[in-house]
């Protein structure tokens, strides 16, 4: 979708700044002090557990404005408005987005503080694909908040405590594009370096900054201490303004008050270190008080001005929620072409069928066999070009961790695909046209893209480097104007094939060490175009490859399937000290007999590494590990024509799903990916489900649910499943399910067993809560539990008539309560 709003440059000279000395801190010349807790103060302050704190900013705005005061005593600087969960979703009717903002900005203004900062929290569903909210949903209730907190008048819109890339996009896109405040944004990190959705500080910080927002960091979550080395990594790939308001430690119960482990003396010596690293604006968050505020403000007057100096030079950086793709001048990042609908009539007929998962699969292949990007193009001339083309990003982006680049001649194809995508995309690409820079440019600034600049202009592709370079200056020059600095361009110096120009060749090698030393970008190329003519294609491909690397290339668009332009990648990372004590290339070549030595069968290449994981493309196993629930359905078919439905699932389902939850558990999958390899098996169940029709119903009736605060339920689905193959009645009552609801249902329905399945550890107590409850109103109903976090002697431990360590035995279970 093309955004209706008028693209402006964003600078601070185009922003609505308070004062000076907001000024000073925007651009990093001052420190700024914001406030601490709210949730804690208001705690204190006796608020009911469970009462919504953004409705006190209308029923006692005098409580608010108390707290408020006890900061700017302190020493804070900003209050942040009581508004946190304020928006239409979390509000449900209870009062308008307006005037709660409106109500809070006055109880905060009426404080004396000298700035006050919109605040505005995580919408509190997931959004797609891992939840239901859609990109444009979440941006209008953004937007709503936005437009709501600039009219009370409030100096700064604070974005924070995010733990997904994609929400955070929503919310500063919103911010940009409805008011003209700084804006800040933090998002928050589990003790393991990422946010709940695997997202590390470095692609935060690099997304946010190419947003274009005013001042990132980090809050909530963890204590000072443990964030300074996340706020580090920020640091380092950023100029702007790092903002760190941290809890006051960790939170343990005491009583019936929640606690947390650090003194304001510790908080105020953690920050004092992290002002010594160049962060220049601190606060607080859960568990910190005016007493926490007051030592800061101690600590931050004994301190001389910021320095954080010279800004060194950035890199090129293309990324996606949890991995990145850096162009240092060191590294090279290999794009995968394979894509692109031209010339391949499986990928043509897939798009045309709406066939996303062969796509998805193009895409797992390349990841396997090393590209760093994916190039994705789908255009074809009879096809809806924008929809398809977002609709592929969104599939890649929920299966691959790789970052993608949009390539298309359609600027509204690539807007509606860049808007959405989560992380930096690159965009592939702008030409010297004017009509292209004016259509792309825009576009890429607005949505913190990278570009690929094609050195082509209205009188086509030059002859010589010169020209070339010429060209790919004039975009490098108009793209700064949009705020897009070299580091942020891929001059591509276009190849021509050897056949017909010999020469050719030459002026692009000559064009690309050109655009890297003179111009300070980076530079892609298609290489296989050079051997458009000629015989054995594949040689002539990765010499010119070895050669253009030699000359500067660092983002090579290539097949990664061919075995030879792998070796060049390989072996050029060694030689170019890329790749460090060799320990990449030891490992790929180290057991295979050398296939370019004399004698040896070079044309064969060294043998392509299948994949990641261990099993074959095909398996079953690999598509649940990667996520390919398209293809799971003919897959689990196919195993269905020699293997039993239950070995299918105990032999091949579940051991996935188990490596998955190791690999998680390592750290080498994320949550995402988790999901998708979740969504795969459950395509896989579907077609098992069918296969296995449910017996006739004899009206002995089971009540199913996986237990609250879980969400696991493939495990329950595969008892329900069973049970009604043995001829259950199964009331599934679904997961995340309360106990009232459970015990509703037992009366309602009349049933004698009660199946519960719980997953984690945090949710036992949960099951535990259930069976106590259905015992005790519902006595004679036995109740059954299973779930991979269970043992027979916990079961017992928490009231359960029965353990059920799998689907079978839940069945012979429910067979002995009903007699057989
Ligand atoms: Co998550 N998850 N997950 N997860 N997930 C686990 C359970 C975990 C062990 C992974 C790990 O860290 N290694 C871990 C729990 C750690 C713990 O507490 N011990 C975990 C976590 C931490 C989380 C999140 C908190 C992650 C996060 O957000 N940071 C989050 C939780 C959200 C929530 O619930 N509030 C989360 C989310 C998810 C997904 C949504 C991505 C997805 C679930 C999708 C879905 O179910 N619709 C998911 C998945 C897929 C897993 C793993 C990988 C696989 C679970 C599974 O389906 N197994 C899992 C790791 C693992 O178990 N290896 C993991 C296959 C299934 C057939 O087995 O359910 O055990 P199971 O069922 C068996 C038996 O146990 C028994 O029969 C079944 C068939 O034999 N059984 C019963 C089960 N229920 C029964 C009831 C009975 C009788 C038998 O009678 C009534």
């Amino acid at each position: 979708m093309t955004n209706p709003i008028p693209f402006k440059p964003r600078a601070l000279d185009t922003l609505r700044i308070a004062d000076d000395d907001l000024r000073a801190a925007l651009e990093g010349r001052r420190r700024l002090i914001f406030d601490g807790g709210m949730g804690t103060m208001l705690q204190a302050a006796g608020l009911a557990a469970g009462a919504r704190p953004e409705l006190i900013n209308l029923s006692d705005p005098g409580a608010i404005t108390r707290i408020h005061e006890a900061y700017v005593q302190a020493g804070s600087e900003v209050v942040t408005t009581n508004t946190f969960g304020a928006n239409a979703l979390k509000l449900d009717g209870a009062a308008t987005v307006e005037e709660v903002f409106a109500a809070a900005a006055a109880a905060a203004r009426a404080s004396g503080a000298h700035y006050v900062a919109g605040d505005i929290g995580p919408l509190g569903t997931l959004l797609r694909p891992l939840g239901t909210l859609d990109f444009e949903e979440a941006y209008e209730l953004f937007a709503e908040q936005v437009r709501a907190a600039a009219a009370s008048g409030v100096d700064i819109i604070l974005i924070e405590t995010m733990t997904d890339l994609s929400e955070i996009r929503a919310a500063v896109l919103a911010a940009k594009e409805c008011c003209d405040l700084p804006i800040f944004a933090t998002m928050t990190f589990e003790a393991d370096g990422r946010t709940f959705l695997g997202t590390p500080p470095e692609i935060a910080a690099r997304t946010l900054d190419a947003l274009g927002v005013e001042a990132l960091g980090i809050n909530c979550s963890l204590g000072p201490a443990q964030i300074r080395p996340f706020a580090q990594r920020m640091l380092a790939v950023t100029d702007k303004p790092v903002i760190v308001q941290a809890n006051a430690g960790l939170p343990h119960a005491e009583g019936d008050h929640t606690v947390y482990d650090i003194t304001p003396e510790a908080y105020a010596a953690a920050v004092s270190s992290m002002l010594d690293d160049g962060v220049t604006i601190v606060g607080g968050c859960c568990g910190t008080t005016p007493a926490y505020i007051r030592q800061i403000a101690d600590v931050l007057r004994a301190k001389s001005r910021p320095s954080r100096g010279e800004h060194p030079d950035r890199p090129f950086a293309a990324t996606s929620a949890q991995k990145e793709a850096v162009l240092d001048g060191r590294s090279i990042a290999v794009i995968g072409e394979r894509i692109n609908p031209t010339g391949k009539k499986r990928l043509q007929q897939a798009l045309r069928e709406g066939d996303f998962a062969y796509l998805v699969g193009q895409g797992i292949q390349q990841q396997e066999q090393g590209a760093d990007i994916l190039d994705v193009n789908v255009g074809l001339p009879d096809i809806d070009e924008p929809a398809t083309l977002a609709r592929a990003v969104e599939e890649l982006q929920a299966a691959t961790v790789l970052p993608l680049q949009i390539d298309s001649s359609d600027p509204a194809a690539i807007e509606a695909a860049v808007r959405r995508y989560t992380g930096i995309a690159v965009i592939n690409s702008v030409n010297g046209t004017r009509e292209s820079m004016d259509a792309v440019l825009p576009i890429a600034a607005r949505y913190g893209a990278n570009i690929v600049a094609l050195t082509l202009d209205e009188q086509g592709i030059p002859e010589t480097a010169q020209q070339r370079v010429r060209i790919a200056e004039r975009i490098v020059t108009e793209a700064a104007r949009y705020g897009i600095a070299p580091h942020r361009i891929l001059v591509d110096c276009l190849v021509m094939t050897a056949s017909t120009n010999q020469r050719q060749a030459l002026e692009i090698l000559h064009a690309v060490s050109l655009c890297r030393t003179r111009l300070g970008v980076h530079c892609a190329l298609g290489v296989s175009n050079v051997s458009f003519g000629l015989p054995a294609r594949g040689l002539l491909n990765a010499t010119f490859l070895a050669a253009a690397l030699g000359a500067g290339l660092d983002a090579p668009i290539v097949n990664p399937a061919s075995a030879r332009i792998m070796d060049v990648i390989r072996s050029y990372r060694v030689l170019n000290a890329e790749d460090e004590g060799s320990t990449a290339y030891i490992e790929r070549y180290a057991d295979a007999p050398d296939p370019y030595a004399a004698g040896g069968t070079a044309h064969v290449g060294a043998p392509a590494k299948a994949q990641a994981s261990s099993h074959a493309a095909d398996s079953i196993e690999h598509l649940i590990l990667t996520g390919r629930k398209g293809d799971m359905p003919a897959a689990t078919r196919a195993a269905l024509e020699t293997l039993e439905p239950m070995d299918v699932i105990g032999n091949h389902f579940i051991p996935a799903l188990n490596e998955a939850g190791e690999l998680f558990d390592a750290g080498k999958l994320f949550l995402p990916q988790l999901m998708a390899a979740a969504e795969a098996a459950r395509a896989g169940f579907d077609v098992i489900r069918e296969r296995v029709p449910a017996a006739a119903a004899t009206g002995r009736g089971v009540c199913l649910a996986t237990v609250k605060g879980d969400i696991h339920d493939i495990g329950k689905n595969i008892v329900r499943m069973l049970l009604e193959n043995y001829g259950f009645t199964v009331y599934d009552l679904g997961r995340d399910v309360a106990p009232e609801t459970i015990l509703a249902a037992v009366r309602e329905r009349d049933v004698r067993v009660v199946g519960l399945s719980a997953l984690m550890t945090t949710t036992v107590p949960a099951m535990a809560e259930t069976i106590e409850l259905v015992h005790r109103e519902a006595p004679g109903t036995k109740v059954v539990v299973g779930g991979a976090v269970l043992t027979p002697d916990y079961a017992a431990q928490i009231g359960a008539d029965y353990y059920a360590k799998d689907a079978a035995a839940a069945a012979r279970i429910c067979q002995e309560v009903f007699g057989g």
